[in-house]
């Protein structure tokens, strides 16, 4: 029997939900709790020494890492394929993982962080809140949570947030051109739209996605598509509290403007580099 060590609303725990779910496999859940620090617990380090979430254990393996743990399931688990045969595409689609683990998923922990957690952080003890902010030796992100702690929008890695899902946009627009959609990868649905649904959903439930979106049908239609597909239901919507909804439909909407201007502030920047 496999196990996934997951969070509540956790993005990258949802990539590796719609995968078990599109392989049609089963597995038991062992919640951790985030706010509690359970991913410190000395005993899920031996697991995940980063102490993240997700987790998989596989016939005793314990597997980190989603986009890995995405690609472990496709090796082990081949039918249905959910990466292109053909090598070269194959390598293609890898670099949508990579997309998203090079600077996707610290621009959303950064928007989110800066619309949500940060209001949450606030009503913490001090004690509480150096409790959260330590982190398993990684001096960098612990100084990215306080910039965003204390500066909120105007934060450095917020800007760097609103330049990294820019290029993604550009990039989806012209894969689903040059492959002819309706998926990132052409007619097959992949790891690399896997890989990227639960991002743009999170963008969505925050209320920001027009941001980028508004003048890109492409990825409108392709965004269409993905929330029709049943493994995305399962484990993105109706996974999602409604609780969490309304919270970060609200929260979203509060930092709607910063982020609208601080993409103005890159795009204008961009002209004259
Ligand atoms: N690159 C990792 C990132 C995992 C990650 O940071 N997960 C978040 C939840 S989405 C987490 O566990 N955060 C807890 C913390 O940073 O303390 C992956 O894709 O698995």
């Amino acid at each position: 029997m496999r196990t996934l060590y997951k969070a509540g609303n956790s993005i990258c725990t949802q990539k590796v939900l719609i995968t078990l779910r599109e392989k049609g496999l089963q597995w038991d859940e062992h919640n951790i709790n985030l706010f509690l620090n359970q991913q410190y617990d000395p005993a899920y380090l031996k697991l995940n020494p980063k102490g993240v979430v997700p987790t998989l254990v596989d016939d005793d393996s314990a597997i980190i890492e989603s986009t890995l743990i995405c690609e472990y399931l496709d090796d082990r688990y081949p039918e249905p394929a959910l990466r292109p045969a053909d090598a070269a595409l194959r390598a293609r689609m890898r670099l949508w993982g990579k997309a998203i683990d090079e600077g996707i998923f610290e621009a959303t922990r950064e928007i989110s962080f800066s619309a949500m957690f940060r209001e949450k952080m606030k009503a913490m003890s001090e004690q509480q809140r150096a409790a959260r902010f330590r982190n398993v030796g990684d001096p960098q992100k612990r100084d990215r949570f306080m910039s965003v702690y204390a500066e909120g929008t105007d934060s450095r890695f917020v800007l760097y947030a609103v330049a990294a899902y820019e290029k993604l946009f550009k990039s989806m627009q012209e894969s689903l051109i040059e492959h002819g959609g309706p998926w990132l990868m052409g007619a097959q649905f992949t790891l690399a739209d896997i890989n990227v649904m639960p991002f743009v959903a999170r963008l969505n439930y925050l209320n920001l996605l027009d941001v980028w979106t508004a003048t890109r049908p492409e990825v409108l239609a392709w965004w269409s598509l993905a929330q029709q597909r049943s493994s995305f239901q399962f484990a993105v919507t109706e996974a999602t509290l409604d609780e969490e909804v309304a919270a970060m439909h609200t929260h979203g909407s509060h930092i709607k403007e910063a982020i609208r201007q601080r993409r103005q502030e890159f795009l204008d920047a961009v002209k004259t580099w």
